[in-house]
């Protein structure tokens, strides 16, 4: 689809990552990018986000580049994506909606499905307006609506009855799991789970740990669905490791809330393995949010290991590195040429050694 970017540096150091991770996103998309206008502010504009110069800027390239939508590298309020589709006449897609367009792309278990519709929804309702048609042929069924209602408000009861069916069906999903976790716990078994920004490799490594085959691939948000694989570690017996959705800078809250479900073998985790692209000169503002989401879910508690993947690309040797109270707190690999899988391993039998004991709430801090 031709798409126009509206990029704009708002004067953070970090911009020129930022501008390229959303190209990135919008790839991921299916964009196909026409143009990239960049804006330069000091803050939003309360109307357009940018000024109304540039509006008229991008409205003259939406007309000549015959792009058919356009994708907004910020968050926008509905108010403002309201008054930009007036001024293109194609639909504008922020961050947040592009981030759930991908996220619908990607998802392929029932509950990673229902759980983007719920979030897409979310996000949809407070901004319907002519442009997305496709809920006015969703529509149907005698009854529905209200006598002297308009269209936008019939479309918004619609989504509030289609949300509410959706919640219901994530609880007894949700359930379902409660009960497999219990099961487990009642196991004693160790669970450790991978977690990470988007593309930092945690699918290569749950593969190479557990000789799955889970989907792993050069693309932002390869994985959306948690996969649990049951592994004998040496020093450790029987752990459970679970795979599940990257991160990213400003993950939509919705978002967070919709995935609660998957997320929740995270947060019961008994111990994190934090993957982090070594290779990346953004790593250390990737692990900052990856931390800040674990936050958000309750999960920035969890004894955490810090695991420094991608050495192959970033020049380092494998070694696994300890804290001052001679933990294990950092592990240098290649998950695709599988060096330093070892150092994973013992990481996760000396920690599993500690939580006999009770020691590792004192050695093992999350950094
Ligand atoms: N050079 C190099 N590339 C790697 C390594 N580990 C993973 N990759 C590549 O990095 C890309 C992303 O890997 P994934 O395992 O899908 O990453 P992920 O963290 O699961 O990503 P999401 O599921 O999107 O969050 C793939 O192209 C991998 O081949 C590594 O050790 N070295
Ligand atoms: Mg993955």
């Amino acid at each position: 689809m031709k798409s126009l970017v509206i990029s704009v540096d708002l004067g953070n150091a970090d911009y020129t990552a930022h501008a390229e991770e959303f190209l990135m996103l919008a790839r991921g998309a299916g964009a196909d990018i026409v143009e990239v206008l960049t804006v330069r502010r000091s803050r939003p504009d309360a109307a357009g986000f940018i000024g109304s110069g540039k509006v008229e800027e991008a409205a003259a390239l939406v007309k000549a580049t015959g792009a058919e939508v356009v994708l907004f590298d910020q968050p926008l309020s509905p108010a403002q994506q309201r008054n930009l589709e007036r001024h293109f006449d194609v639909r504008v897609v922020d961050r947040v909606a592009l981030i759930l367009d991908i996220f619908a792309l990607r998802a392929k278990s029932h509950e990673g499905k229902v759980q983007v519709e719920l979030a897409q929804l979310q996000h949809l309702s407070t901004r319907l307006t002519r442009l997305w048609t496709h809920l006015e042929r969703q529509r149907g069924g005698i009854g529905v609506r209200g006598p002297g209602e308009s269209q936008l408000e019939t479309d918004r009861r619609l989504i509030g009855v289609r949300v509410r069916a959706l919640r219901e069906r994530l609880e007894r999903l949700q359930r379902q799991r409660l009960t497999q976790r219990r099961a487990r716990a009642r196991g004693q078994t160790l669970s450790v789970s991978l977690v990470g920004y988007t593309n930092a490799g945690k699918s290569t490594l749950f593969n190479a740990l557990t000789r799955a085959g889970a989907y792993a691939a050069d693309q932002l948000f390869a994985t959306l669905d948690t996969t649990t694989r049951r592994v004998w570690i040496e020093g450790a017996g029987q752990v459970v490791i679970s795979d599940t959705v990257g991160f990213i800078r400003a993950l939509p809250p919705m978002l967070i809330a919709a995935f609660r479900a998957t997320l929740e073998e995270t947060v019961h985790a008994d111990l994190l393995l934090h993957v982090v692209d070594a290779a990346s000169p953004q790593r250390d503002e990737q692990a900052a949010e990856v931390n800040k989401v674990l936050e958000d879910i309750g999960a920035r508690d969890i004894p955490q290991i810090r695991v420094y993947n991608k050495i192959d690309t970033a020049g380092y040797d494998p070694r696994v590195e300890r804290n001052e109270h001679g933990t294990i707190a950092r592990v240098f690999v290649s998950a695709l040429q599988r060096k330093g899988l070892d150092g994973v391993r013992q990481s996760i039998a000396e920690f599993g050694g500690l939580t006999g004991n009770n020691a590792w709430n004192e050695t093992v801090q999350p950094e």
